[in-house]
């Protein structure tokens, strides 16, 4: 036999080399290949979702807006006020756009935090009330707030009641809207800050602290007069406001009262941003001193939870939806001792 020649056992081992590197070459092809159709197929699928994610978005309603931020981001801060120049409400109105019918106000670019019905005790104040939509309405915006402005003008003639026509705001106002939180506001005390928000706190709020009629100071720590703010839960609370005191003074006190006596505190913003000014005016006829002031303020405790909302009675002559403001007029009935 006789030997296989080493050259050509060379060749031999040369072409398993080449087929097996051309297996090796065609083999990684189909995977490459097949790779890249993998990958050309999750293209085809991913395009096809977002497709349809976008058709969904399109048929799901809009999400909800945003909660508007603890501090609004629009407030300016201490404001020049002053009463000098008359002013005309249909010009108001149109530096206002975003007001609605009936004073009604709601932000357009995120959630109010609360739902806000400022109500304004009335009777014979035009003036006065046409500086405070002119001021308010662009500082309410600017704060942000959900709100409405109701303006309670007692019907007639008779001695006033302050306290009974913000228990008719609380009452009407809430037929109107779901309101959380109440502002209640001489028609004549303009803030001079608009960091002072028109908004409820943890307690209830005295926001008129510092008035220049009163020399910018708090005359005594439980004043609760001209302008102050209570939950629907804190004014339910206290049971309202008391209706039986008719003329001038000490309706505020027995609201101190009415919460110190049911465990709240007052809330207030610092004398810088509490500051407010107050328009100039004469005692208005049938509002002189009640002279039972202050024997009442003496038996809040008594009284608080027979007189007050639980007792409220009056009845609606008219409701007027103006640009700027709605205003209730109502029969608020007569002192007891001459009805
Ligand atoms: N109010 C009216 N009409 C009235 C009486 C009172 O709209 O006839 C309302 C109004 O919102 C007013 C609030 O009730 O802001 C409080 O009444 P007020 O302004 O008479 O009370 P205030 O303590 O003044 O502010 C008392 C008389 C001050 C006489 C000052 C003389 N320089
Ligand atoms: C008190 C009155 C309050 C009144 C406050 C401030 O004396 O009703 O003065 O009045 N209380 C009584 O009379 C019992 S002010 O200085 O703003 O006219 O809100």
């Amino acid at each position: 036999m006789m030997e296989p020649l080493p050259g050509a056992s060379l060749q031999k081992a040369c072409r398993l080399l080449v087929i097996f590197c051309a297996l090796h070459l065609v083999v990684t092809m189909v995977y490459y290949l097949a790779g890249r159709d993998l990958d050309i197929f999750q293209y085809f699928t991913e395009n096809q979702q977002s497709q349809h994610d976008w058709k969904n978005a399109s048929t799901t309603p809009a999400a909800e807006p945003h909660v508007c931020p603890e501090t609004s981001p629009l407030l300016v801060g201490p404001l020049n006020i002053e009463f000098s120049n008359p002013v005309d409400l249909e010009e108001t109105k149109k530096e206002n756009p975003a007001v609605r019918d009936g004073g009604r106000h709601t932000p357009k670019d995120c959630q109010a935090l609360q739902k806000v019905a400022v109500i304004i005790p009335f009777r014979h104040r035009d003036k006065h009330l046409k500086y405070w939509l002119y001021y308010l309405h662009p500082i309410l915006q600017r704060q942000q707030l959900d709100y409405g402005v109701y303006v309670i003008n007692q019907d007639g003639e008779e001695t006033f009641n302050r306290a009974k026509l913000m228990n008719v705001g609380f009452a009407e106002a809430l037929k109107d809207y779901d309101y959380d939180c109440f502002v209640f506001s001489d028609v004549d005390l303009i803030p001079m800050d608009d960091r002072n928000i028109y908004k409820c706190n943890s307690q209830p709020r005295h926001l008129s602290v510092s008035v220049d009629k009163l020399g910018f100071r708090l005359p005594y720590q439980q004043l609760f007069g001209g302008v102050t703010a209570l939950s629907k839960d804190q004014f339910q609370k206290i049971n309202g406001f008391p209706n039986n005191y008719w003329g001038w003074g000490g309706e505020d006190d027995d609201i101190s009262n009415r919460i110190r006596y049911n465990k709240m505190s007052i809330s207030r913003p610092n004398a810088i941003i509490g500051k407010y000014r107050m328009i100039q005016h004469f005692r208005d006829a049938k509002n002189e001193p009640n002279p039972q002031r202050f024997d009442r303020i003496a038996h809040t405790k008594e009284t608080m939870n027979s007189d007050g909302l639980n007792s409220l009675s009056y009845e609606v002559l008219k409701t007027e939806k103006y640009p700027l403001y709605t205003i209730i007029t109502v029969n608020i009935g007569l002192p007891k001792s001459i009805s």
